[in-house]
């Protein structure tokens, strides 16, 4: 099948992924942050860029409601229009990786498949998964922006968990129970990860 884009020919860059690496001394990945609205995920994204600064380290943090002002204020919250949400931030995440940055993402999203689809996007231990885990109950008890309270009402339609799935990583990286953590600690298990990773030194 032709194409609009089949005339569109790849360019090769002069500057290379390992050069920018090498001038920020570091190595670049996406923490990809997942959970239901009013998980924690911006809350605890924040602490830990806080900490990769303190660290020296150069990262950039994109954020749901942020991007959806911009990038992709045209989705709106059906499944398919969260899907093409995703694919754009994983497409961003990928460049900024690319760039040498380290990137974290605080999305809900809600869809195994479209994270899986990121994690393909990089190379090998570029995506690491982020699991923010506060129960619906919790997160509709905190409700930091009324919205649950909307969505029970039916003001709000196709709301994460209550007219709208969330599927949960299978296997994330890192686990954050948030019930039980404080920011703080939590902050702490995601950089404790890097390190014993070998992406921070
Ligand atoms: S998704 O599912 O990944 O495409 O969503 P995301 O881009 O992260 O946007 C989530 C934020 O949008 C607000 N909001 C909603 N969330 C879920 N469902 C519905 N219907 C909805 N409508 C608006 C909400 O503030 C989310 O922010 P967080 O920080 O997750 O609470």
């Amino acid at each position: 099948m032709s194409s609009e884009n089949e005339n569109v020919v790849w360019h090769g860059h002069t500057v290379t992924f390992e050069e920018r690496c090498q001038l920020k001394q570091q190595q670049p990945v996406i923490l990809w942050f997942t959970g239901l609205s009013g998980s924690g995920k911006s809350t605890i994204a924040n602490a830990v860029e806080s900490k990769l600064l303190e660290n020296q380290r150069h990262s950039y943090l994109l954020d749901g409601d942020n991007v959806r002002h911009g990038l992709n204020r045209d989705l709106g919250f059906s499944d398919h229009e969260r899907v093409e949400n995703i694919r754009r931030i994983g497409e961003v995440a990928k460049l900024f990786v690319d760039s040498g940055t380290i990137v974290l993402t605080a999305f809900i999203s809600p869809f195994v498949a479209d994270r899986e689809q990121v994690r393909a996007m990089v190379g090998p231990g570029q995506f690491v998964e982020v699991f923010v885990d506060t129960p619906l109950a919790v997160c509709e008890q905190r409700d930091p922006k009324g919205l649950y309270k909307k969505a029970r009402a039916g003001e709000i339609k196709h709301f994460t968990g209550i007219d709208s799935a969330y599927e949960p990583p299978l296997a994330p990286e890192v686990h954050l129970q948030t019930e039980y953590l404080s920011v703080a600690e939590c902050a702490d298990k995601v950089v404790a990860y890097l390190l014993e990773k070998g992406y921070l030194q």
